[in-house]
């Protein structure tokens, strides 16, 4: 690895691994969004695709198509289309696991302090963020939220140490 790879340098497949994340919108509405986007990109991972977006009741039945038959789908529904949220793809060294470690557990009650629901969520569904659990997950999530086009290519200058 040269000091100082070139934004041209061939990308390392070992750090290409792209997951799916969405600061949901309590997180939005709390003003949470810069310290959940600090969160993973001190972690090391780059944000390479970005939107702040308003989810239409159809896409949000189409990403939570798994809860389709549970009890709390059309809270969730209504939950998540409720007000803009900040859908993000971020890269790097076993993206899914490391976002999802620093996300911490689904029930915040439950979630380690030093997480991000662990230190700024306490209920069930306005837990603050959304992440892909597995990568077959991120790529389906990811497809549902960004195109080819929206992928930027670039280099951080801390690379070397990712
Ligand atoms: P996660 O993989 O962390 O997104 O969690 P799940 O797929 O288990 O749940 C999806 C979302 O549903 C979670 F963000 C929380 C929400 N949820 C409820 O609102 N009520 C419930 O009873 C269970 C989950």
């Amino acid at each position: 690895m040269p000091e100082h790879p070139s934004p041209a340098a061939p990308k390392d497949p070992a750090r290409a691994e792209r997951t799916f994340v969405m600061v949901k919108p309590d997180g939005m509405r709390r003003g949470l969004a810069g310290k959940v986007l600090a969160r993973y990109e001190e972690k090391g991972l780059k944000v390479v695709a970005a939107r702040l977006m308003l989810i239409s009741r159809d896409l949000a039945e189409k990403h939570y198509e798994e809860h389709k038959a549970k009890p709390f789908f059309p809270e969730l529904v209504r939950f998540i289309t409720s007000s803009p949220v900040l859908v993000l793809a971020l890269e790097g060294r076993n993206a899914v696991q490391v976002v999802r470690s620093l996300n911490g557990a689904t029930k915040p009650w439950e979630a380690a302090p030093g997480t991000i629901r662990g230190d700024f969520a306490i209920a069930l569904t306005p837990n603050v963020v959304h992440a892909s659990d597995s990568v077959p997950t991120a790529q389906r999530e990811l497809a549902l939220y960004f195109r080819d086009a929206d992928y930027l290519e670039y280099s951080r200058t801390d690379e070397e140490y990712y």
